[in-house]
């Protein structure tokens, strides 16, 4: 059996036709259905449905063999104990900083809200800039218009959550894109039926 961790939402419908081409189609919807484990038309092939930061931890320690998550997902929980196997190419946007609308330049030390607060310190460290870093789970666009940070950093698909909030996107820090994320020890347990997958995967982003 291969368990395959998935988010709902836009990973979840741009990974659709992967896992199509592959012959796995889930026999019920997630979106209408409460279950979190999804039995589909292969046989040996089950998926399970989590929240997207929860997609690294559940490959990471094998309650999943293979998983699809975000490069945002992966930079934050730290990619070294996983296999990265396949860039998917999908659910593509930018991790970005943002700010205010003609702010001017922060004097000291930079108070910066984000739910990505170790890439986000990565970042500014690398940099040498002096930041404070301010963890939230959510509507980080808020946090500088109630002065709880001089900017964020965001993820930035067409720039109209930033815009319809009065901010301006700055300092591109990385381009997203999701992955196909492989477990250590599957990858070599189940490496035939792994490889497949991934191979049947290749084929279908070739035809893209
Ligand atoms: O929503 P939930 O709290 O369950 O979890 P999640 O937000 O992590 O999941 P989901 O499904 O929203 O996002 C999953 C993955 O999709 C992310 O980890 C990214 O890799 C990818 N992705 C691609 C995006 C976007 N584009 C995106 N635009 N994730 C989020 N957004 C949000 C962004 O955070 C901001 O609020 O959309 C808003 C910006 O969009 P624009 O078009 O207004 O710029
Ligand atoms: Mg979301």
């Amino acid at each position: 059996m291969l368990t395959i961790a998935v988010s709902k939402g836009r990973i979840y419908e741009e990974a659709l036709p992967f896992l199509q081409q592959a012959g796995i189609t889930p026999i019920d919807d997630p979106d209408k259905s409460r279950k979190l484990i999804l039995q589909t038309t292969r046989d040996d092939v089950q998926l399970v449905i989590i929240r997207a930061t929860d997609v690294p931890t559940f490959v990471e320690y094998g309650a999943a063999d293979l998983g699809i998550a975000g490069k945002d997902v992966l930079l934050e929980h730290g990619a070294e104990s996983l296999y990265e196997p396949l860039d998917l190419g999908i659910a593509g946007c930018r991790l970005m900083t943002a700010g205010p609308v003609g702010a001017p330049p922060v004097k000291g030390r930079l108070r910066v809200a984000t739910k990505y607060v170790k890439t986000a310190q990565r970042y500014f460290a690398d940099l040498g800039v002096q930041a404070e870093i301010i963890k939230l789970y959510g509507s980080m666009e808020l946090a500088p218009l109630v002065g709880l940070a001089d900017c964020i950093v965001d993820l930035v698909d067409t720039g109209n959550t930033l815009k319809a909030n009065g901010l301006e996107p700055r300092e591109l820090i990385a381009n997203i894109t999701s992955r196909l994320v492989v477990n250590k020890a599957a990858m070599k347990m189940k490496h035939q039926a792994i490889q497949a997958l991934i191979d049947q995967f290749e084929t279908t982003l070739a035809q893209r």
